[in-house]
């Protein structure tokens, strides 16, 4: 594992402490809602040593000249100023003499990305919110100059715009609520479409699902339902009418055990009149787990739904069904095929990409115990897929995954969030596999736990 250790990057033992700094510009004196955060080493507990590579650069050579040489490596152009910014959202439970704290502090953000050459350690920047204890969700506006991302917190309910200023990030509250029931939490959200002007947002606990116009900061309730979460949103074109919609999982609230819990996946059309429908209902069971796109390649969306099992004591029993659904010929007929099957309670990420580079894409299923698994449809992509085990050794409550191509070589990357094991990591493609990288480690594996992982334009830091 030493070739591994090149890539890693210690998470600093000392979390990075970006407290509220005082405005400095005129332009933030003149918005009433504007704070700055600091976000960098420009605070006095971020030294840069804290960043540096911690492994033998001798191995580290070696092995980027390994990969470079290696069959199917198309990343031998390698330059960090093109490299895309990995976002990753966290609960941090504060550790205190080695006991990690069951009360969450404050949100974490983090960003990272490579450090200059292909054998140095990850750089990372950390961003913190006081007012929430989780970010469940990160969005960007890819095409917005400077940095621009959206927050979602819990607890407050809050979703929030960070512009980011150099060393600072400009932040202001869009949208926030109290939904009026036990937990108030904007929980997942989608962009309408590549103009990144308006998102439709779901939240706990009494079903809210709304637009935002994060411009005019209007907000639009499309549905709610009492006692209801939204743990997911997706956007897409079902239908093949032209127009997208809304696609959310509603269930009953989270149970501590994996009793019966209900749910289904309901449509929202909201371009024009507002219509919901079912689109599947699970009965007993549910899905937190939705992903809308047309990832067998046929030119129509579908959606796959990650089914969670009612087994809580029996392992072996549990199971979790990743469901696909198409739009059937008649107006609000669907069709349902369950396409793999893993033994195990949950599976809380699907994510499609090409990780091959043969020009058609595959679906990774990162589960809770039972690995990260890659799917492939067959000729008939309504029929059984094949399953392939990327890591068994790589696991997580939620165990968030991302296929993504950051470093632009045309071949989607695997990047998951090993909770469990205290690291994220990176897989690529190489000489017919997937061969894993780790990008941060850190000493208390559970004193922290992943939400989400995004993309965001190339960042400098
Ligand atoms: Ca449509
Ligand atoms: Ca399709
Ligand atoms: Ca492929
Ligand atoms: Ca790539």
């Amino acid at each position: 594992m030493d070739r591994l250790n090149a890539y890693v990057s210690r998470m600093p033992s000392r979390p990075f402490a970006p407290g509220l700094a005082r405005p400095r510009h005129a332009w933030v004196r003149q918005a009433t809602l504007t704070v700055l955060v600091c976000f960098s080493g420009a605070c006095s507990k971020c030294g840069p040593g804290q960043m540096a590579a911690v492994s033998d650069p001798s191995n580290a050579e070696k092995s980027a000249k390994k990969e470079r040489q290696s069959k199917g490596d198309r990343g031998s152009s390698f330059d960090a100023k093109r490299f895309k910014t990995l976002v990753a959202t966290y609960s941090e439970f504060p550790v205190n003499d080695g006991q990690i704290s069951t009360t969450p502090g404050p949100a974490l953000v983090e960003f990272l990305r490579p450090g200059a050459q292909r054998s140095d350690a990850w750089r990372i920047r950390a961003l913190r919110d006081a007012e929430s204890n989780v970010i469940h969700h990160v969005l960007l506006d890819q095409k917005a100059e400077p940095i621009t991302l959206f927050t979602l917190g819990g607890s407050a309910a809050a979703l929030k715009r960070w512009i980011r200023h150099g060393e600072q990030f400009e932040v202001s509250t869009l949208w926030k609520e109290d939904f009026g029931g036990r937990f108030s939490r904007m929980r997942d959200a989608a962009w309408v479409d590549d103009t990144f002007q308006s998102m439709v947002i779901g939240t706990h606990d009494q079903g809210v699902v709304a637009l935002l116009d994060v411009n005019t900061q209007h907000v639009k309730r499309l549905y709610e339902e009492p006692n209801t979460f939204i743990h997911e949103v997706e956007i897409g074109d079902l239908d093949g009418d032209g127009k997208v919609e809304a696609y959310v999982t509603a269930s009953e609230p989270n149970k501590l055990k994996h009793e019966v819990q209900r749910g289904k996946v309901l449509r929202i059309d909201f371009d024009g009149e507002v219509k919901v429908s079912v689109v599947v209902d699970f009965g007993d069971r549910h899905a937190k787990e939705i992903l809308v796109g047309d990832v067998d390649g046929d030119g129509r969306d579908e959606l796959y739904a990650s089914v969670e099992s009612t087994h809580a004591s029996d392992a072996t029993a549990a199971r979790v069904d990743i469901v696909r659904v198409d739009a059937g010929a008649e107006p609000g007929a669907y069709e349902t095929a369950t396409v793999a099957r893993l033994v195990d309670r949950q599976c809380r990420f699907l994510t499609a990409g090409d990780i091959d580079g043969d020009g058609k894409k595959e679906l990774v299923a990162a589960a809770f115990r039972a690995g990260v698994w890659l799917l492939r449809p067959g000729k008939n992509p309504r029929d059984k897929w094949s399953m392939e085990i990327i890591d068994d050794q790589s696991s997580g409550f939620e165990h968030a995954a991302l296929l993504a191509d950051l470093d632009g070589d045309g071949l989607d990357e695997l990047y998951v969030a090993a909770d469990d094991q205290g690291e994220l990591r990176r897989y690529v493609y190489l000489g017919g596999k997937l061969r894993r990288r780790v990008i941060a480690t850190r000493e208390h594996p559970r004193s922290r736990l992943t939400w989400n992982l995004a993309v965001a334009p190339p960042m400098s830091f």
